[in-house]
């Protein structure tokens, strides 16, 4: 995913015909747009390749099952017109490989959750999160997702991880400061809520975008 602004919304709403038309509003000041279980499962698959045709699609399926399952569910995924796949990586080596040979069979990429950004991921997901990157590096993903709600976690994360790529959820509805999270290492922010519950979801992104935009600028000198 190539950053131009910074910004990934989500769309977990729950109509098709909602979801490309926030998708629209907001297409000029996103990098991709994120769909995920909410929307897939009341709108169908289709809904993906409406959006790809205008705007990349990551499908946030936080697959987390035996590689040959994983590997059928990006398959599925990619197929349906995504660009990547967010994948857990707690699963193990073989479980995200499988992940990987997958995407780029379709040219695809793939971003592994380390640690969630909601609170409850400090009691199982935190001691194990600081292992991931460093599997997602050795498997050559694409890069790893990491919370903007611990901007102490995600700089610490990103030591971890090199140059790879950071996403970063929990902007906005979740507490999180997008201008922090670019700070503390990430490349992209997603933001759900704040977008597309707004009244004005391209004025939010327009917004966001520009906070992104001088947050980079700060951080680069
Ligand atoms: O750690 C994560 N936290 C998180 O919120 C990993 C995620 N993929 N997400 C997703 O980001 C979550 O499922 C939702 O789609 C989006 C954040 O939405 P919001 O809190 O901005 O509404």
């Amino acid at each position: 995913m190539r950053r131009r602004t910074g910004l990934v919304p989500a769309l977990d709403v729950d109509s098709g015909d909602t979801a490309i038309d926030i998708a629209r509003a907001v297409a000029d000041f996103a990098d991709a747009i994120k769909v995920g279980h909410p929307l897939v499962m009341s709108a169908g698959m289709g809904v993906i390749r409406r959006i790809s045709e205008f705007t990349p699609v990551i499908a946030d399926f936080k697959i987390a099952d035996i590689p040959e399952t994983n590997a059928k569910i990006c398959g599925q995924a990619f197929g349906a017109g995504a660009g990547a796949v967010i994948v857990h990586g707690f699963t193990g080596r073989d479980s995200l490989t499988a992940c990987i040979g997958v995407a780029r069979e379709h040219g695809g990429e793939v971003f592994v959750v380390t640690e969630m950004s909601h609170p409850g991921a400090v009691e199982f997901m935190a001691p194990v999160a600081e292992r991931l990157p460093s599997l997602a590096v050795e498997c050559c993903a694409d890069g790893i997702v990491a919370p903007a709600t611990r901007p102490e976690r995600l700089s610490l994360l990103r030591k971890k991880v090199g140059s790879m790529a950071i996403i970063s959820p929990g902007v906005g509805a979740q507490g999180g400061s997008a201008g922090a999270a670019i700070r503390a290492g990430a490349d992209f922010v997603i933001v759900g809520r704040s977008i597309y519950q707004s009244a004005a979801p391209g004025k939010v992104a327009e917004a966001i975008a520009s906070e992104l935009q001088s947050a980079y600028e700060e951080k680069s000198g």
